[in-house]
């Protein structure tokens, strides 16, 4: 039988921007979106948070921060996600504390996991890590796998995170911070977006309960998981950000090309085929028909 010479043409506009686990933060070429970001400089040279970005691409949800560090010192790096009802909240009456025993109360919203890296002064790396997850009153350690790096050169200098979304149950949104704290039995010294009951100088932030009022809401699914397909002359027409895995078929059953498409937006895949009707079909998005055309 004769064979299909298939060839696969791409529309222009597609784009490739997912991020790379490296510790080297570029949001241009790795698709980041800026949370927040605080220029000023704290009073303490080992634990200061220049920014803070998200981006979410092959079904993970990326979290980086950049720092103004200066200084090597015992701190950890934290990241809470509030993506459902309840979660912890956090009580200073009755000193509860959250995954790591920090300081941190969310009256008002309610983190259903949690980040944790601690980064060892003395070693000049990050030493040990928790991904947490708060569910009927207590947290679960490490229920889920992630992947990170950071950099460092006088204290950690950027680190990045990737979780699968799934591990957060594919949530439409993620009400989130950043921020550092100290060692056991401390709390908050610096956070993104900035919460006015973290001071940016003093002692005392150490050591002080913080009420976390503040948050970024990171559109997770709508940059995640809206994929969509639909069917154009010679191929189809994908929207979202992630990677599409297309199986084309025959309308005689023959699958007869396949194709990894990432894309961050929409783009036009067509394919080089004789001329007829064929299935294309992708596993999350479902299967779609069309049409070359003579
Ligand atoms: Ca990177
Ligand atoms: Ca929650
Ligand atoms: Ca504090």
């Amino acid at each position: 039988m004769k064979k299909i010479l298939v060839m696969v043409a791409l529309g222009v506009g597609l784009v490739m921007a997912a991020p790379v686990v490296d510790g080297n933060v570029n949001p241009v070429t790795e698709g980041y979106t800026l949370v927040a970001e605080n220029t000023a400089n704290t009073d303490k040279a080992g634990a200061d948070l220049l920014a803070f970005y998200y981006a979410v691409a092959n079904d993970s949800l990326y979290l980086a921060i950049t720092t103004q560090n200066s200084a090597s010192w015992d701190v950890a790096y934290g990241f809470v996600m509030d993506c459902a009802d309840g979660g912890y909240s956090g009580d200073p009456s009755a000193d509860t504390r959250d995954s790591w025993g920090r300081k941190l109360y969310f009256p008002e919203w309610n983190p259903d996991y949690q980040i944790y890296f601690w980064y060892s002064g003395g070693s000049g790396s990050i030493t040990s890590s928790n991904y947490n997850k708060y569910e009927n009153g207590s947290w679960q350690y490490n229920f889920a796998g992630m992947n990170y790096a950071a950099t460092y050169s006088n204290g950690l200098q950027a680190l990045e995170v990737a979780v699968p979304l799934a591990s957060m149950g594919n949530p439409e949104t993620s009400k989130s911070v950043a921020y550092i704290v100290g060692g056991d039995n401390s709390s908050a010294v610096d956070i993104l977006p900035y919460d006015s009951s973290v001071s940016l100088t003093g002692g005392e932030e150490w050591t002080d309960w913080d009420t976390i009022t503040t948050y970024f809401t990171l559109n997770v699914r709508e940059n995640g998981s809206t994929l969509s397909m639909q069917p154009i002359v010679n191929g189809v027409r994908l929207a979202g950000s992630g990677v599409f895995n297309l199986e084309v078929y025959s309308v005689d059953g023959k699958r007869v090309l396949t194709k990894r498409v990432a894309i961050n937006g929409t783009a036009d895949v067509k394919f080089a085929l004789k001329p007829g009707l064929y299935l294309v079909r992708e596993t999350r998005v479902g299967t779609s028909k069309f049409i070359v055309a003579r």
